[in-house]
């Protein structure tokens, strides 16, 4: 579902919006069954939680990053409405993908409640600008429905907080809870968020809950201060051959592929990439490149 331009206005003055039915049914279905090559099915969890001891190590021991063995996982981040949304929040088509974040909780793992923060000690060196120049635009593609009882990502409305400082990025437990909002959503949602707005995970409140969702975050290309993490370094993982090979070649380019025309393609480089990525179309690239 593309975006309005209230809602991405919204992200800018209340600092986050929650789009119910972002992700079309075929694409969130393959999506969700895609999910079990990485993770426990609930009930099959729930059944043995000590057999799935890794879930207890931290709140964060529930992450898988890009890319994934499944195309029906690596298309999200491409996923077309969400580029578009990229595209007009942050205010040019020079974007690019920096982080690719697969997250899974289960009730009772281990406790997911946090204090207050904002996201962009590790996102940026810096810090971010008050008046919105080059911002990050941050969100969760959610892939299991999260009610109140689903460990919902709290977030509180930017008016409650310009006024703090920047720094120190991290609130002492409970402060502002009677200001947050749940980010709660049917599976398909997708909620996007600024870096500077106070936010924070929550624990289930129910046994036998989980919670799985996507996290995608984008940039304006160009900034090197900023960013998390870097796809040249996943090369060589499971999945990021296909990923490339399927990806059309601006989907490539989000993730900072040579885009075509760029000096970099000359015969021998379209020659070896074609090897290095068997079944890719090199017929992008070939413009101006002389044989
Ligand atoms: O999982 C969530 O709902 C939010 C987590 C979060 O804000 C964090 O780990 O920084």
């Amino acid at each position: 579902m593309r975006l309005t331009d209230a809602q991405l206005a919204q992200v800018w003055d209340r600092g986050f919006a929650v789009v119910e039915g972002f992700l079309d049914p075929e694409t969130l279905a393959a999506a969700q069954e895609a999910m079990w090559d990485y993770y426990p099915r609930p009930d099959a969890y729930f059944a043995d939680p000590q057999a799935y001891p890794k879930f207890a190590a931290s709140q964060f021991a529930g992450l898988r990053f890009f890319p994934y063995v499944s195309w029906a996982l690596n298309r999200l981040p491409v996923y077309p409405d969400l580029v578009d949304a990229a595209e007009r929040f942050l205010e040019t088509q020079a974007v690019e993908v920096y982080k690719v974040e697969l997250w899974a909780k289960y009730a009772g793992a281990v406790n997911y409640d946090q204090p207050h923060h904002r996201d962009f000690g590790n996102h940026t060196l810096v810090v971010p600008r008050t008046d919105g120049f080059l911002p990050q635009m941050t969100t969760f593609l959610l892939l299991s429905d999260v009610t109140e009882l689903d460990g919902p990502t709290k977030l509180v409305p930017l008016e409650h907080t310009r006024h703090l400082p920047l720094t120190p990025r991290q609130l002492p437990m409970g402060e502002l809870f009677d200001k947050e909002i749940a980010a709660t959503a049917p599976a398909g949602s997708l909620m996007i968020y600024k870096t500077d707005v106070m936010h924070r995970g929550s624990d289930f409140t129910a046994p036998g809950r989980s919670r799985f969702a996507m996290l995608v975050d984008f940039q304006a290309k160009g900034y090197p201060w900023r960013g998390k993490m870097s796809w040249p370094d996943r090369g060589e993982w499971k999945g990021m051959t296909e990923a490339m090979v399927r990806m059309t070649a601006r989907e490539r380019d989000l993730f900072g592929w040579p885009p075509p025309g760029s000096p970099y393609w000359n015969a021998q480089t379209l020659a070896d990439v074609a090897v290095r990525y068997p079944g890719m179309d090199m017929a992008p690239y070939e413009e101006g490149v002389s044989a």
